[in-house]
């Protein structure tokens, strides 16, 4: 990994607003939600911007991202600094109103649940009050702007992000999966069920029809994380597949980079870490 992050005074700051929209919930009942959306510093409404949606894990919500680590000047510094594009970050959840007590029963069906939301509710509001590539915030619109696009989650986020992969790769080219595995299989999947989870990754991927180079995945965690032997595992079964997710590092010759940070663990300021190294390599393609 490079130089570590440091928090720390910056005088270019961005802001953060919030976008209100309306979705569905469990229950087939219409609920309001929010999302919060970070504009860089000189936000200019006139130019498209790259946009990364950005799941919080189990129990958070669409504020955990935001005051659990320093995520806001983690950007305002990288981006100062040129070493990251200005981008637009959203921080959503997938939790709805009047669907109960978070909690692992349910949970993954929850992440599952908001592929739908995210494409149909979020995207919409989200990119229709600020200016991404979308030409139009409609499935055509954010189909063709794919390459703008990423979506990354910590630990539930994760398995939302590899949910997201399965399900939204027609709207989402970069994948950040933080600290969590891909249970299409089963819970945990990636350590106990690696090879049919990576076989179901390379299934969805070479259905999708797009070709390796029109689709990314940054997958990191920490030795010391609870989530590593899932990861681990997963990663070493998804190398196994070497013509759908191509061995790169920062994407210079594929489509796939992993890491594992020595001694971190599951918690936000570790995590923070990864989206620092990870998305300065996002949207090059
Ligand atoms: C993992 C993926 C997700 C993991 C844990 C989670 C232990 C989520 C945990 C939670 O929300 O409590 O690989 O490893």
């Amino acid at each position: 990994m490079k130089v570590k992050f440091a928090h720390g005074d910056v005088l270019n700051r961005g802001c953060i607003r919030q976008v209100s929209y309306q979705t569905v919930n469990g229950q087939g009942e219409r609920v309001g939600k929010y999302a919060n959306v970070y504009l860089p510093c000189g936000y200019d409404p006139e130019k498209p911007y790259n946009i990364f949606y950005l799941m919080h894990g189990g129990g958070g919500n669409a504020d955990a991202w935001l005051d659990s680590c320093p995520l806001k000047n983690m950007l305002d510094r990288s981006i100062a600094d040129g070493e990251l594009e200005p981008l637009i970050v959203v921080t959503p959840s997938y939790y709805t109103p009047g669907t109960g007590e978070p909690g692992m029963d349910g949970e993954y069906h929850k992440t599952l649940a908001f592929q739908k939301e995210l494409v149909e509710d979020l995207m919409p509001a989200v990119e229709s009050a600020y200016h991404t590539y979308a030409p139009s915030a409609d499935r055509e619109g954010l189909h063709a702007s794919r390459m703008h696009r990423g979506f990354g989650g910590f630990s539930m986020g994760a398995v939302t992000t590899w949910n997201a992969f399965i399900r939204n790769i027609d709207y989402i080219g970069y994948f950040m999966p933080l600290s969590g595995d891909c249970w299409a299989i089963e819970r945990l999947g990636g350590s106990s069920q690696s090879e049919k989870t990576a076989r179901y990754l390379h299934d969805a991927a070479v259905q999708s029809g797009y070709k390796p180079d029109e689709y990314f995945i940054y997958t990191l965690t920490g030795t010391g994380d609870i989530a590593f032997k899932q990861v681990y595992g997963q990663v070493g079964a998804m190398l196994q597949f070497p013509d759908t997710f191509v061995d790169a590092t920062g994407f210079n010759a594929g489509n796939f980079c992993y890491h594992f940070e020595e001694g971190a663990v599951h918690a936000y300021p570790d995590v923070c870490q990864y989206v620092y190294q990870a998305l300065p390599c996002f949207f090059k393609k």
